[in-house]
């Protein structure tokens, strides 16, 4: 195996390049993007060290910066979302790329590091777990890094805390809060996928059945809306008030875990909590109750509790185990408690995360050109970016909107035009 990649099968790659052209031809912006910027190659030059899941759309993104001009080295974000044909035909294709699935939490951290070899200078996460290996390991390397960015929320959460904390060695911008990535991955594609993990994992019905979501922020919204799109009756379970008061007014019925334990069939949680689900919650649950979690950590429920109160543990369904209790009720885990939208399917559909992804991508050119100038914080994307993505994906999507007139403009902000 050489030292430029560690993949699962290299034979795998013909099959892996099938997969990335079917998201190529549903990922519009990225490839306008790439189109506009092959030329010039703004991004010649950089070093770009990522750490995010292994899928096809993620390989999309990877081509659109090689495009640009950015030398690439990569790992998976978490052990178990990596899609062993994409690493393949990413490999071949001359990509440094360290990733298989089902590696061991140790591969895990040896494969970030492979990515630092090269001294990036720009870092793109999933999670924050490569720009903490270098705050944590290798400090010195933040001299060459320009900046970074981070997709998704818990990421962002953790950095934010850094930032407040006056710890962070360079500039990063927040892609999961760019409105063209939370108010769609977040929602609409965490609420589709996710549904899709459970269903290939266990291809039971929704119909009719008590779906309990834990959190009702963004990814949690999605999964309920549509799960009772399914024909699920669907509980939410909170710790925020205005969260929990949106779900009610949303039509899902709101109650403690401890009362949704009793009666929910399938439980998904979506908080970024640790512990929402423990082992008073699985004492409590009926036979044949379905639990996993669509959250970036497997924290989230409580594994080493469910198999303190296992007589048997078995898998009987590719990320399905079956945990026998004492008193024969069976409780069903799906992908091991780790998010099941990425390590029991194949994550968000290309659509949406072409908007994720271009703000990824275009969040790496700005970095390029002016993050030298940002401080050591962590930067919203500006409004100007957002405007750009929709933009470009309207356009795609042949759908034209009203524009202004001039004295519409003057009114917006004429404020002494009153009644
Ligand atoms: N298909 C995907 N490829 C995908 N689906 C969801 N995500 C994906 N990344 C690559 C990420 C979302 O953007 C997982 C992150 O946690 C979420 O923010």
């Amino acid at each position: 195996m050489s030292d430029r990649f560690k993949v699962k099968d290299l034979g795998m790659a013909e099959h892996g390049r099938l997969k990335i052209e079917w998201a190529e031809s549903r990922m519009p912006v990225l490839m306008a993007l790439r189109k506009k910027y092959e030329e010039t190659k703004p991004l010649a030059g950089q070093r770009i060290a990522g750490c995010l899941h292994v899928t096809k759309e993620t390989a999309v993104l990877i081509r659109t910066l090689r495009a640009a001009g950015a030398e690439i080295s990569w790992s998976g974000c978490n052990p178990l979302s990596t899609q062993d044909e994409i690493a393949a035909a990413l490999a071949a294709d001359g990509i440094s790329i360290y990733a298989w699935h089902g590696m061991s939490v140790d591969d895990f951290y040896w494969c970030i590091d492979r990515t630092l070899d090269f001294k990036p200078t720009l870092t793109l996460d999933d999670g924050a777990d490569l720009i903490m290996r270098v705050h944590t390991k290798f400090p010195h390397l933040s001299d060459t890094v320009i900046g970074g960015t981070e997709e998704t929320t818990t990421g962002v959460h953790r950095l934010r805390a850094m930032a407040d904390d006056g710890a962070l060695l360079y500039p990063v911008l927040a892609i999961n809060d760019a409105e063209t990535k939370w108010d769609f991955d977040n929602v609409y594609g965490t609420g589709q996928s996710s549904l899709d993990g459970i269903i290939r994992a266990t291809s039971v019905l929704l119909a009719g059945k008590n779906f309990v979501t834990a959190g009702y922020g963004h990814c949690g919204r999605g999964c309920a809306m549509r799960a009772a799109g399914m024909g699920a009756s669907t509980i939410i379970t909170e710790i925020k008030a205005t969260a929990a008061l949106k779900a009610t007014l949303e039509g899902h019925k709101v109650m403690t875990m401890d009362e949704a334990a009793k009666v929910g069939d399938i439980f998904i949680t979506a908080t970024g909590m640790r512990d929402v689900i423990r082992k008073r919650h699985f004492q409590s649950m009926k036979d044949g109750a379905i639990v996993c979690n669509t959250g970036h950590y497997d924290c989230e429920i409580n594994i080493p509790e469910l198999e303190e109160l296992a007589t048997k543990v078995r898998t009987i369904r590719p990320n399905c185990e079956e945990f026998t209790l004492a008193d024969g009720r069976r409780i069903y885990l799906l992908a091991r408690g780790r998010l099941v939208n990425l390590a029991a399917a194949e994550g968000h559909p290309s659509e949406v995360m072409d908007m994720s992804f271009a703000n990824q991508f275009l969040g790496m050119l700005r970095l390029a050109r002016s993050g030298k100038d940002l401080s050591n914080g962590v930067h919203d994307i500006e409004v100007a970016q957002d405007q750009e993505v929709a933009t470009i994906k309207l356009a795609t999507m042949g759908l034209e909107i009203d524009k202004l007139t001039e004295e519409q403009s003057v009114y917006a902000t004429d404020y002494l035009a009153g009644t």
